[in-house]
């Protein structure tokens, strides 16, 4: 039996952000991280990588140089949680006790659960940014295009990144009318949303782009199935249930449903979601005071990203640090989201947004604007931002910026 005074459950964005700042607490000997990958991604490019702006080798980089030097990697995945006795099992059967745990396991993705996939992805015109191996489907897809629909879908579940699954259109749209295809294609965006974006301010923005560039969506449209022999996408209107529709697809990018990660099922740490049941201010476990969580695999009320991910690591830092000292958590979490929206190649509108979906934007700029600007920080320093700052636990995102951008100007 292994034993560490803190134990990290997933190493993506999260998990390996606060590895970092628990080393730097109490020392790299007394922290162990649990993730089964030999490789760590940096997913928000995959949506540059799904329109050939960038390269699918650039987003990976080995588990083994992100680990924080000294931190014990426990190459498995978590099994089993005791919560009571403090301890985990592994996979391969391990038990670890801890002092504190801190879950950071991610959104699962459920492509089974649209009939036809994953064994769709096979054949060609179909791809999806939301995972490896079919990234690189979605710009094969795009490349190849001769004639006819475009369609995107967006599921009826939770997801990461909201924006993504319109921003690969967005993306189609503009490849499209750079190699003289537009006039040939069709595009549609489907969404189980009866919005477009969760935000007014940037819903409307969208909306704005949309009627411009003959963009078609149609809300409360759920994909269930596809028959990717016949390049068709089979979606049910949410509205009226029971009732069917039948999209023939030159390219189709699926965005899959998503649900919380399986590990959590059935342990005592899960809401009746199945969602890991944490504080929305302090990040702390409501039932076990010595667990926490961050990221994408919590039922923290707003949009899960890796830049709410950024916020969360600085709070939930300052709250394990007062939690040792028998303290009272006192940094409040607000719901810190921001989304890329990135609407050409060059191009983005940068949402960022609270729990009460309030704009809280880190320029002096108006930020529903697409600007040339925002997109380089999107495609060349955010990778940096990540690599170097968040998984170092050095970035702990922009809030202390925003005041200091704003001073004077407002
Ligand atoms: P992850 O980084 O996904 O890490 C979860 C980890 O847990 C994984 O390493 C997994 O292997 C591990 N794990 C799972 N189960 C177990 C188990 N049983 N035991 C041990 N380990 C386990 N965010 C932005 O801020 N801006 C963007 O522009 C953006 N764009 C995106 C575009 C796309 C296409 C995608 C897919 C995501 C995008 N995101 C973006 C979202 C961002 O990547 C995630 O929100 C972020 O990575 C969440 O971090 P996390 O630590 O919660 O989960
Ligand atoms: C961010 O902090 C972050 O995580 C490192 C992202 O993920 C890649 C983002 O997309 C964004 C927008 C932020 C927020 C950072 C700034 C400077 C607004």
């Amino acid at each position: 039996k292994e034993h560490y005074k803190v134990v990290v459950l997933g190493g993506g964005s999260g998990g390996i952000a606060m590895g970092a700042r628990m080393k730097r607490k109490v020392g790299a000997a007394n922290v162990a991280i649990v993730e089964p990958s030999e490789m760590h991604y940096y997913q928000p490019i995959w949506t540059l990588v799904g329109a050939g702006a960038k390269n699918v080798g650039s987003s990976g980089r080995p588990t083994a140089n992100v680990i924080p030097s000294g931190v014990k990697w426990v190459k498995s995945s978590v099994k089993e949680f005791s919560p009571d006795k403090n301890t985990i099992r592994t996979a391969n059967g391990t038990e670890i006790s801890y002092e504190y745990l801190i879950v950071a396991l991610g959104i699962q993705l459920h492509y089974e659960k649209i009939k036809g996939l994953p064994e769709g992805f096979e054949h060609p015109k179909i791809g999806s940014n939301y995972s490896l191996q079919t990234v690189e489907k979605t710009w094969n897809a795009l490349r190849n295009f001769k004639e006819g629909n475009a369609v995107f879908s967006f599921p009826n579940t939770p997801v990461k990144c909201a924006g993504a699954p319109q921003k690969i259109m967005y993306l189609s749209d503009a490849y499209l009318r750079k190699t003289g295809k537009r006039s040939k294609a069709n595009i549609i965006y489907n969404t189980s949303l009866p919005v477009l974006f969760g935000v007014k301010k940037y819903a409307d923005a969208l909306w704005d782009i949309v009627k411009a560039r003959d963009l078609n969506v149609n809300l409360r449209h759920n994909l269930i199935e596809v028959r990717a022999d016949k390049q068709e996408a089979v979606f049910e209107n949410l509205d009226n249930p029971g009732e069917t529709k039948v999209f023939e697809y030159e390219m189709l990018h699926v965005t899959p449903p998503m649900g919380p990660p399986s590990a959590l099922k059935g342990s005592l740490l899960e809401d009746e979601g199945g969602w890991l049941d944490v504080n929305k201010e302090t990040l702390q476990h409501k039932k076990y005071p010595n667990v926490f969580g961050i990221g994408d695999c919590t039922n923290l009320p707003t949009s899960k990203t890796a830049a709410a991910v950024a916020a969360q690591s600085a709070v939930l830092d300052r709250t394990i640090t007062k939690v040792m000292k028998n303290g009272q958590p006192d940094k409040k979490y607000d719901g810190y989201t921001s989304c890329p929206l990135v609407t050409s190649y060059k191009s983005v509108i940068l949402a960022e947004f609270d729990y009460n979906g309030q704009p809280l934007e880190t320029f002096p700029v108006d930020q529903s604007k697409e600007s040339r600007v925002m997109f380089h920080m999107k495609a060349d320093v955010m990778p940096h931002l990540y690599w170097h700052g968040l998984l170092k636990g050095l970035w702990g995102g922009p809030g202390p910026y925003r005041t200091m951008m704003h001073l004077g100007m407002k």
